[in-house]
């Protein structure tokens, strides 16, 4: 198809904030520092961040990524994603005599001490979130007999706690913030004394995505998310996107993924991207629809950030050192090396 000019009134709303977030950009780069380090491999449980892009370019690199901690072989560097492990996580490795890096993002880790903090108390803790999602698992992990799932308004009705004056709800770092709070309100109709988390889990990079977009929905007639089928504030940023009056709201790992036929009739496209999503994918899309007319970008500008996290402190030690010593501990002690020391 040859290149169309600009037609008038195609434009496209670009939302801003978008794209990565702090936890997201300090747990790409410890794994790009790691293998810069120590040497390939480097082995990352769980997709470091859910996308696509992202994975298959640090495996390039020599990244490994696998699902169970078992399947490290012993001796190596085994990285924890972003979205958090249960203290499990740490005891498999250590069994495996496994280095780690945890590149946990330090907002999930606050969670996490929330958790353990109210399971202390002897609270019953409702953690609102999706079931089977990698930070759920992480955070149900801290204190599993003391938390309960809540999987969106619907689950309230089945939810059932020891003592109704001793209740706290906590939450996933990604979910709608506009949902979460129906199934809050629900669940306080339930249990009058429900606690509320001492500061919001829903963190401020979903917030903050999410008025973006959902400031755009009211004047597109499409939005395009770009993000990966398994991340969670991506496929939020689709929902929240229709919800504020997007005629229609797709998600797309890549620019070649967009269809001709959606671009029918619309004058306004939104477009906007997941907090794991690199800007390098954001760009072309935006040549991919100026390439079809749509060439007038717009800001639309929900907030400012300029939050950054330092890198895990794992990275100013010698991982290779600490990883051989565990595997010479379990095998007894290395004759090559001098005694006493
Ligand atoms: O949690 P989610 O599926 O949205 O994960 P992503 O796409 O990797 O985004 C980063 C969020 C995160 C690591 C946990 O908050
Ligand atoms: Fe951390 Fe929020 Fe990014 Fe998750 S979305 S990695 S909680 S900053």
């Amino acid at each position: 198809m040859g290149r169309m000019t600009a037609s008038p009134g195609r434009r496209v709303l670009l939302a801003a904030p978008r794209g990565y977030c702090a936890g997201v950009d300090r747990a790409v780069i410890a794994v790009e520092k790691a293998l810069e380090q120590y040497g390939a491999p480097i082995y990352v449980r769980h997709e470091i961040v859910h996308n696509k892009y992202v994975v298959q370019t640090l495996e390039k690199k020599g990244a490994i990524f696998v699902e169970r901690t078992e399947e490290v072989p012993e001796g190596n560097i085994v990285m924890f994603s972003a979205h958090g492990v249960a203290p499990v996580v740490h005891d498999e490795a250590k069994r495996g005599n496994l280095a780690t890096i945890d590149a946990t993002c330090p907002l999930v880790t606050k969670v996490h001490k929330e958790a353990v903090r109210f399971a202390n108390d002897d609270f019953d803790i409702l953690l609102i979130g999706h079931e089977g999602h990698e930070e759920v698992i992480g955070t149900s992990g801290e204190a599993p007999d003391h938390i309960t799932l809540v999987d969106g308004p619907s689950d309230v009705a089945k939810v059932e706690v020891r003592d109704p004056s001793r209740v706290v709800w906590l939450s996933q770092t990604t979910l709608s913030v506009d949902e979460t709070m129906e199934t809050v309100d629900a669940l306080k109709e339930k249990f009058p004394q429900l606690i509320s988390p001492p500061s919001d889990d829903i963190c401020y990079a979903t917030q903050n995505r999410q008025l973006a977009v959902k400031q755009m929905g009211e004047e597109a007639d499409l939005v395009i998310v770009v993000g990966s089928r398994n991340s969670s504030n991506s496929i939020r940023l689709v929902e929240v996107a229709k919800l504020a009056g997007a005629g229609a709201a797709y998600l797309v790992d890549f620019a070649d993924e967009i269809e001709e036929a959606w671009l029918e009739g619309v004058t306004t496209v939104g477009v906007t991207s997941g907090a794991s999503v690199p800007e390098i994918l954001v760009e072309q899309v935006l040549e991919w629809l100026s390439g079809r007319g749509y060439e007038d970008v717009e800001l639309v500008k929900a907030a400012e950030e300029s939050i950054t996290f330092s890198l895990p402190k794992e990275l100013r030690r010698d991982l290779r050192e600490e990883a051989a010593a565990l595997v010479a501990e379990r095998t007894g002690p290395d004759r090559s090396t001098p005694s006493g020391q």
